[in-house]
């Protein structure tokens, strides 16, 4: 019978289904394992070729897990609020929702497609009511507790867009979406406090098994820096505060630099006799991204205050004050003392500016290399008074304490991390359940009016002035205060995308409920997600802010654990097949259903695992493909050569234990492509030496994790009655994944005679006493002395006679 993997993949799939093969039991009294891939924005593009990448290995660790005995969570579902979909409802004419129907429809039956073994009766969807009512109901609680405030500030606004967006959506000053301009705009929004986290958001990754480089990424995203904050006096008799990594360099201070936004500036307007040259700095400056203000190697534009001036406080001395751009608002204090000898940007200031430089650590003949050596904390302190000779080190605490005792400072640790924009002035998202009320405020919703769900509305294009396009819902929008029963309005701004994606995972757990958004005994017992798997670009987005919600949650009750996830590993990208990112413009987009057609979903499985090191990017490669269903073709052949057999052979012995010790572990570590080599050394074996039923049996329970399908059926073929999916993982005996003999060949007098067996461990008089036993040697030395014995270990023994 020829391999037919049309007709062997459905058959399967349609058996799983039916058996809900895959379908993970909330009482049960085995041991929980649950593996966690992240779940994709339903586009109107279909499944990428790179999906199936973090699907697949996950996939595999929970068919292997589910094998070994566990009760396995593996779940799927759709994160489907989003722009596209809200832009595509613009242009078309048609519901949001109804075009997510539509993609969520398509994504499945390719997912189903790949005989991927997730549990489809817990499948969610963030754009559904009865779960973003959850979702809501978490802002509320947040809202309830502080940590979701509304702020007047600048935020980054796409002008193509019209929309607000995180810094983290900003990537080299453009939109990350659509690649257009982003410029700086005031604008009412809400916030999340997700800098109250902060420190716990870096201390609990000691406690969490994450990928090296996914913890130094959120480690230099949240970017502690410990320093001072200084009070600088002005000649105006106020007080400007500095943020400082560098209290040690105060006697380097020449001149300040504050940031175009600074409240002061207006403050002092009438005595600056260049306050409209300010002014059209700081119009310039706002038409500027932070990247483009804070880039190492530009040129660094200012303008100095006429009219006010600061005083050092280490030595009275009067230093001017400048604006600069290179000093933003949104950081530490938004004003900061200049050390021209020891900062590079300030350097580069000063040069410019013709600012005074003073060293203050001492570095050798050339101040300009001080800027380096002051970077080390055994540079020695010089034209520093009370601080001369002391190393860097021991000169930061002295001055904290120097400016403590003044009353003019203190210590102070620094985050780069910002607070979370958490509004959008659009249509597809959640609707955020609060009321403004002119006597009361912002109110928030009973949570029993939860779910607030979205108005049907006739239009989803967002105003001109950037208000949501829920605005115009009048009869939504005027509703009555909770609170007083007066007039009020309905916030209009929607959540981000990221809020759904916050908390899903837990949603999985227990995601039928209706009393809350999972049972405590569902949290108990699911809790943390063993093992979660995403993109690499997500580590500073969705991995952070749901640590955040997690955390949030902890505190006020509703999770059992600090942190959501046990460990986390990230995938490589798939590139096109000239090793360019795959993209519609670049036309070198591969259709996965094509594959999956062509080839199967088998075959699919073990290409885009066997396709490179999981954690780097691989390029597409068509003649691999063509290599792994060849590899399936001889699997499916074998079956005709199997011998009768309930034990494994001696000959095979070592390799069934040696491969099922290997799979098993390459498969926990995510080296599928390992293990997969490992079975295709194994079917060659097989091809050479003959295979008998106890060993064919194990090799396809060890390759069903990644070629589900086929070896079902082969398993059945071979006359099994259960499902190879729950049937028991194979296991080895450590002792006999080595080889217990080697073979030694004999030579006399170079020549080669014959071969001899011996225990690894035999000495060498064995070695001499086998190989002369051997007739074809007692031949050869018949009549001769033997005048040399010679014994390589492991492979020769030679004896030279004459
Ligand atoms: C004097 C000094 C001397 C500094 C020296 C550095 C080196 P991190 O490590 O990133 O926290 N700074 C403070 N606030 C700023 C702002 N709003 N915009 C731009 N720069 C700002 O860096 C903190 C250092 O960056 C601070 O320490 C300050 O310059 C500058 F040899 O003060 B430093
Ligand atoms: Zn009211």
């Amino acid at each position: 019978m020829k391999y037919d993997h049309k007709q062997v993949e459905k058959k399967w799939q349609d058996i799983w289904d039916e058996k809900q093969c895959f379908h993970a039991e909330n009482d049960s009294d085995k041991e929980k394992f649950y593996a966690l891939v992240e779940f994709p924005y339903p586009s109107g593009q279909g499944l990428h070729v790179g999906h199936p990448r973090s699907y697949t290995a996950l996939d595999i660790v929970a068919r292997k897990k589910r094998m070994q005995g566990y009760n396995v969570l593996y779940p799927m579902g759709w994160d489907a609020f989003g722009l596209p979909t809200e832009n595509f409802a613009i242009k078309n004419h048609v519901h949001p929702a109804e075009v997510t129907k539509k993609n969520i429809a398509r994504f499945k039956s390719q997912l189903k497609s790949l005989g991927l073994s997730f549990d489809w009766s817990r499948e969610i969807n963030t754009t559904d009511p009865s779960y973003y009512k959850w979702t809501q109901w978490i802002f509320l609680q947040l809202f309830k507790k502080g940590l979701a405030y509304k702020k007047e500030m600048s935020v980054n606004w796409c002008t193509s867009c019209k929309c607000v967006l995180a810094n983290e959506e900003v990537v080299n000053g453009v939109c990350e979406r659509c690649g257009s301009e982003v410029v700086h705009k005031t604008k009412s929004q809400w916030m999340l406090a997700i800098t109250k986290y902060a420190q716990r958001l870096i201390d609990d990754l000691d406690d969490v098994d994450y990928i090296e480089r996914v913890k130094i990424q959120q480690r230099n995203w949240i970017g502690r820096s410990t320093g001072a904050e200084v009070d600088f006096k002005t000649t105006e008799g106020d007080t400007l505060t500095v943020y400082t990594t560098r209290p040690d360099t105060l006697f380097g201070a020449t001149y300040m630099v504050i940031s175009p936004e600074h409240p002061m500036i207006e403050q002092w307007a009438d005595k600056l006799n260049n306050i409209e040259d300010v002014r059209a700095y700081r119009e310039e400056a706002a038409r500027k991204s932070d990247f483009e203000r804070t880039e190492l190697n530009k040129d660094k534009t200012g303008v100095k205050l006429d009219g006010v001036a600061a005083i050092n406080p280490v030595n009275g001395k009067q230093i001017p004050i400048f604006v600069s751009d290179y000093v933003l608002m949104g950081y530490g204090t938004g004003a900061i003392m200049a050390v021209p000898a020891h900062d590079d940007r300030d350097w580069e200031f000063a040069k410019k500016f013709g600012c005074e430089i003073i060293e203050v650590v001492s570095g050798g003949e050339d101040v300009q290399k001080a800027a380096f050596t002051a970077k080390d904390e055994t540079g020695i302190l010089v034209n520093s008074d009370f601080l001369n000779g002391k190393t860097v080190k021991d000169a930061i605490p002295a001055m904290i304490e120097w400016l403590g005792e003044k009353g003019i400072g203190h210590a102070k640790v620094q985050y780069k991390l910002r607070d979370w924009v958490f509004s959008r002035q659009r249509y597809w998202g959640e609707p955020i359940p609060i009321v403004k009320c002119d006597k009361c405020g912002y109110v928030a919703l009973p949570e029993d009016q939860l779910p607030l769900e979205l108005p049907n509305v006739t239009s989803y294009e967002p105003t001109d002035n950037g208000e949501s396009p829920l605005a115009h819902m009048t009869d939504w929008v005027n509703t009555t205060c909770p609170c007083c029963g007066g007039p009020a309005k309905r916030e209009t701004d929607t959540m981000p995308q990221w809020a759904g994606s916050s908390w899903y995972f837990l949603r999985y757990m227990d995601p039928h409920n209706d009393k809350a958004l999972a049972s405590p005994e569902a949290l108990k017992y699911w809790s943390p997600v063993d093992w979660y798997n995403g993109g690499m670009e997500h580590t500073t987005l969705h991995l952070l802010y749901s640590r955040f919600w997690h955390k949030f949650l902890y505190d006020i009750g509703v999770v059992p654990t600090k942190e959501p996830y046990a460990k986390r590993t990230s995938h490589g990208m798939i590139l096109g097949e000239n090793g360019e990112k795959m993209s519609k413009s670049r036309g070198n987009v591969v259709n996965p259903d094509e594959i999956v057609d062509t080839y199967g979903a088998d075959t699919m499985r073990l290409y885009e695992m066997f396709i490179g090191d999981f954690e780097k990017a691989a390029p597409w490669s068509p003649k691999s493909i063509k290599g792994c269903r060849r590899f399936l073709e001889r699997v499916w052949a074998l079956a005709d050569k199997v011998q009768d057999g309930d034990t494994y052979s001696e000959q095979h012995e070592v390799l069934m234990n040696r491969t099922i010790k290997k799979v098993g572990e390459d498969a926990d570590n995510l080296k599928a492509n390992t293990a997969i080599a490992a079975l295709m050394t194994m079917l060659n074996e097989f091809y050479d030496k003959g295979v008998n039923k106890a060993e064919y049996k194990t090799f396809l329970a060890l390759l069903n994790p990644f070629a589900p399908h086929i070896t079902e059926e082969l398993w059945q073929q071979l006359g099994e009655t259960g499902l190879l999916s729950v049937a028991p993982w194979p296991t080895y005996d450590e002792a006999k994944t080595v080889e217990s003999t080697v073979e030694l060949a004999v030579q006399v007098n170079g020549k080669l005679k014959c071969t001899i067996k011996l225990a690894v461990d035999a000495d060498k008089q064995t070695a001499i006493d086998t190989a002369l036993a051997e007739e074809k040697v007692q031949h050869a030395i018949e009549g001769k002395q033997i005048v040399k014995q010679i014994v390589v270990p492991g492979k020769i023994v030679n004896l030279v006679v004459k």
